[in-house]
């Protein structure tokens, strides 16, 4: 049975890859942190599942700052693969936390990968790094393909682009099997829900239910390439699993606006929105009510803006078989807003019981 470590575990990506590797047969370890309330949401079917069945899921707590927690976890587990998914990764908040950001984001990569040498383990152990388009940040071609020079627009960027460019020093200096996942924005019913397409489907499905009057957005033209996290971590197996350590673009090749994101959420919930004024004053009406449902809040631009990004997959098509359009962009809104509009509806009914 392979033992696979995921740092991150609790994450939107290491819930997925979790339910992924475990239906694959695998021994999976976690990583968490100790938190003041309860961060184990996402994974709790896992631990109800695991005391039904076999035990192969085991949790343990760390924190990518801790080089001897890493060492000895690292050490005690010896993985055949470990998916480095840990990260601060809301790019905004990279703003008001650089030093730290670099220290988990960047340096934390650079701990996983001595662990594994000091460890003697190069051979043994497989590294999956979960980099980012945001490497691509300004942009200087498009689509972004493995070529296209980086040029990061956020301490969160900078920091991935130190994690991205150590990976791959390490697989060529020490000959391991270090690879970088370069993921597209993907999203779930799982996200949280300070990134866009969550707070949208969330808002959308409380303004249906006459729990919230509007929704608050910042930079409504901003374009993105969204794909379903589902689909994604089922690339980052496949990246682990292909005979030759390489990098690899994971992305649907189609962008689209935060705007056509919220039209077609609400479209769900019947609101066919009608978007009047520009810039800050811009604001998506309910034409049935003549009510403002989205206004545009300065508060949520960034400093300085990833405006678009859209990857090109055809390597990740063409050596791991992988489909990137498995899920289309109009079944990821609607599998979000469905869920979120059912998770609503639970918890008005969990209260008129009370
Ligand atoms: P999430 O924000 O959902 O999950 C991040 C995980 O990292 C959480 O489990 C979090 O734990 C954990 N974490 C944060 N800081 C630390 C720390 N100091 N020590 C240990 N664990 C820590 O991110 P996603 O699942 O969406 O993304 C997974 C990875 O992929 C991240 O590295 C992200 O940067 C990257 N990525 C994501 C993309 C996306 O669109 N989702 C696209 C490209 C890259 P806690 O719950 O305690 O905060
Ligand atoms: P991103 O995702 O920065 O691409 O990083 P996010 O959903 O936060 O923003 C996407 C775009 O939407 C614009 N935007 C808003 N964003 C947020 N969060 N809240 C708003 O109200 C809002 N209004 C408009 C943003 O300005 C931006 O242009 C995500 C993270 O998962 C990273 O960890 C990952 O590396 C990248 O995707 C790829």
């Amino acid at each position: 049975m392979k033992k696979a470590l995921i740092t991150g575990v609790n994450g939107q990506d290491g819930s997925f890859l979790s339910d992924f590797l475990l239906e694959k047969g695998y021994e999976v370890h976690g990583i968490i942190r100790r938190s003041s309330s309860f961060n184990t949401g996402r994974i709790e079917h896992l631990y109800i599942e695991e005391l039904k069945s076999s035990k192969n899921f085991y949790i343990h707590y760390g924190d990518m700052t801790d080089t001897s927690n890493i060492i000895r976890l690292i050490s005690e587990i010896k993985p055949d693969e470990i998916y480095n998914l840990a990260a601060m990764s809301h790019v905004k908040v990279s703003f008001e936390t650089p030093e730290y950001t670099a220290d988990v984001d960047g340096i934390g990569t650079l701990r996983i990968l001595e662990a594994v040498r000091i460890l003697g383990l190069e051979k043994k152990t497989r590294i999956y790094q979960a980099s980012t388009s945001e490497l691509y940040g300004k942009v200087q071609e498009v689509p972004q393909k493995e070529t296209t020079p980086f040029y990061p627009r956020s301490p969160y960027g900078v920091a991935k682009l130190y994690g991205f460019w150590i990976t791959k020093n390490y697989r060529e200096s020490y000959n391991m099997f270090a690879v970088n996942g370069i993921l597209f924005n993907h999203e779930s019913e799982r996200r949280g829900e300070t990134f866009v397409t969550r707070k949208i489907t969330m808002a959308v499905a409380r303004i249906a239910n006459g729990k919230q009057d509007k929704l608050l957005l910042g930079n409504l033209d901003a374009r993105r390439d969204w794909g379903y996290a589902k689909d994604y971590v089922e690339c980052m197996w496949l990246i682990l699993q292909h005979e030759t350590p390489e990098d690899f673009v994971i992305a649907t090749g189609q962008m689209h606006t935060v705007r056509e994101f919220a039209t077609l959420a609400f479209k769900h919930v019947g609101i066919e929105i009608e978007w009047q004024g520009q810039g800050v004053e811009e604001k998506g009406i309910d034409p049935k009510t003549g009510e403002v449902v989205v206004e545009v809040n300065p508060e949520y631009f960034r400093l300085s803006e990833v405006e678009q990004l859209m990857g090109d997959p055809s390597k990740a098509k063409k050596l791991l078989d992988w489909n990137p359009t498995a899920t289309s962009f109009e079944e990821l809104v609607k599998i979000m807003v469905t869920h979120d509009c059912a998770l609503i509806d639970k918890e008005k009914s969990a209260i008129s019981e009370q």
